[in-house]
This record gives structure tokens, sequence and C-alpha cells, in this order.
């Protein structure tokens, strides 16, 4: 596709394969989360500007030779109508995480509920809207991705020992003051 940023089939350093599609460059700025999350945990990425409604037919090409292509998971970030993500799902028996952007009038919460208000059979696992989606989108991947990959699943188990460290030792220090 247009622009590979990771191929982790040749970076051996890396592993899994996650395809990330965002309906405009103007989604880019906050899903730098998502893939900045992902090389954290070692996650092997790829990264395309495709639309369900400017480019619907690459949309298609793309979900459905996702799987034959080895994506596992795929993330799909969209604002306004939002029917990016449901469009992606409905071409792939992969996992699709849809992530809200906030980038209409209505601040997201239209994407948000289009993305998550899909038709029964046809599941996007939906995330916050915009940046803290962005980092749970990936989360969810590695966690996903960790049932298969045991490096993947020891890394998140770090990742959220690091989590509940940081907060207790802030609570330790506001209450030592
Ligand atoms: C959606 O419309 C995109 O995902 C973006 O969030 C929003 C605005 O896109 P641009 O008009 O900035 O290209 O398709």
């Amino acid at each position: 596709m247009d622009k590979k940023i990771l191929d982790p089939f040749r970076d051996k350093s890396l592993t899994g394969l996650v395809g990330i599609v965002i309906g405009s460059d103007s989604d880019l700025e906050i899903m730098k989360e998502a893939t900045k999350t992902l090389e954290e945990f070692g996650i092997g990425y790829e990264l395309n500007i495709i639309s369900a409604h400017r480019t619907p037919e690459k949309a298609h090409e793309y979900a459905s030779s996702a799987e034959d292509r080895g994506i596992e998971v795929i993330i799909a970030a969209a604002g306004g109508a939002a029917h990016l993500a449901g469009v992606i799902a409905s071409w792939t028996s992969l996992p699709v995480i849809g992530v809200p952007m906030q980038t209409s009038v209505l601040d997201g919460l239209d994407s948000l509920l289009s993305m998550m208000q899909m038709p029964s059979g046809v599941p996007v696992a939906t995330v916050a809207i915009g940046k803290a989606g962005a980092k749970n989108s990936a989360i969810l991947t590695a966690q996903i991705l960790g049932v298969k990959y045991p490096p993947i699943k020891a890394k998140v188990k770090k990742y959220k020992q690091e989590m509940t460290k940081a907060v207790e030792e802030k609570n330790k220090k506001l209450n030592t003051k």
C-alpha cells in the first residue's frame, strides 16, 4: 500500500503485524500515539491513508487482502461519518479496532457512536475518542497479539505493573508533603 513505515517481515526485532488505516492525513498527529505505543511493545505495523468515502475501492482491496498479507489486527481511525472501521470490518474476519477522531463539528461524538453502534454480526472494538483512544487501540492490540506471542504478553504485563507503580508513587508523593 501507499505508506509503509515499518516492514516487520524484514525487521526481525518486531513481532506481529498490524494494519493501521486512517481516513485522512489530518488524523495522523493523534494516531502517532498508537504507532509510538506499538513500537514500545515491539509490534510491527504499516500505516495507510484510506477513506471509506474518498477511496472506497482501496478500502475494499485493503481489507479483503489484509489477512493474506499477514496482517493480524486492523486499527481504523476516522472522524466525520467514521464509517471506515465498519467498512473495513465488513470485508475482513480480522479483529478491527476503531478509533473515533475528534475532527468533526460534533467533536468526535458522531464518530464514536457510528463506530460503536455497529449492527449485530460486524463488531468494531471501539476505544475512546482522540489521543486516549489512539493509545488504547495499541494496548488492546498488544493484548490480542499477546495471546499468540509470549514476548508481547510479557511486555503488556510489565506495562501494567509500571503503570500501577507510577500511580502509587504519585499517591505517596502527594501524601508525604
Ligand atoms: C474523515 O474525515 C477523516 O478520518 C478525518 O477525521 C475527517 C476530516 O478529514 P479531512 O477533511 O481533514 O481530510 O474522513
